[in-house]
């Protein structure tokens, strides 16, 4: 809360972000938890993995129009979008035509102590946000196992989140997601409209060039039904 002179708060005209959400259920934010060294070991992986599969420009199906967030992934499965093959999960770099990188054990280790899910990630998705760059509302449904959490890391740039309800016309709540923030999306909250308005340039601390001039969010996800 911030207090201000003669005590007595401004109501404001518009919904302001909070620092510590009231979240929908099915979702849990824990912040900083990636704040330390974990978080520059995974930064370290990041670019390790950015060189054997380095960004792509995604494309919106049919028109072709490029989003303004660069991509790749970790693997074994990675998400792509291009006009003529929309948006799906396969195996191999969509230039170089190799295999993902693996997920990092860091990752993994997360996954198994958050997420609750029995089964592991098969996707690590990485999103990359110079500053300016947005994420449109949307809904994550390119997964069969739409029973399965997403768990979301942010590194870098401070970014204005967004996140809404099952319809496009519920009621939505902004918030700041930071360096080393992890969030879960389980349950009803899995299929909850949300999105990326803003992306501040130079907010993020003091860290390698890389994580200063862009935010980068990873989201693990679990794509194939588990099979035994
Ligand atoms: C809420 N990424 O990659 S991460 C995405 O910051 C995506 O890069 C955003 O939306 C980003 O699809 C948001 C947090 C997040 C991820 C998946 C969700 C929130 C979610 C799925 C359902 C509800
Ligand atoms: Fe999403």
């Amino acid at each position: 809360m911030t207090h201000q002179a003669g005590g007595k708060a401004k109501s404001p005209r518009v919904a302001r972000s909070e620092d510590v959400p009231v979240l929908p259920r099915g979702a849990r934010l824990w912040r900083g938890l990636l704040g330390g060294e974990e978080g520059r070991i995974l930064l370290k992986e990041v670019r390790q993995a950015l060189r054997v599969a380095p960004p792509f420009v995604p494309r919106m199906p049919r028109t072709g129009r490029p989003f303004s967030v660069r991509m790749s992934n970790f693997g074994p499965l990675g998400w792509v979008s291009d006009a003529r093959g929309g948006y799906r999960y396969q195996l191999h770099h969509p230039q170089t035509a190799r295999p993902w990188p693996p997920l990092p054990e860091v990752l993994l280790r997360l996954w198994e102590r958050l997420a609750g899910f029995p089964a592991p990630p098969d996707a690590g998705l990485i999103n990359l946000y110079p500053p300016g760059a947005r994420m449109g509302l949307h809904v994550d449904r390119d997964e069969e196992a739409l029973e399965a959490p997403i768990l979301s890391v942010s590194l870098g740039c401070e970014a204005l989140f967004r996140l809404g309800g099952a319809r496009r016309r519920d009621a939505t709540i902004s918030f700041r997601l930071r360096h080393g923030d992890v969030l879960l999306l389980a349950g009803p909250a899995r299929l909850a409209h949300h999105g990326v308005d803003r992306v501040y340039p130079d907010l993020g601390p003091a860290l390698e060039p890389f994580a200063r001039v862009a935010r980068i969010n990873i989201t693990l996800r679990r794509v194939r039904r588990a099979r035994d």
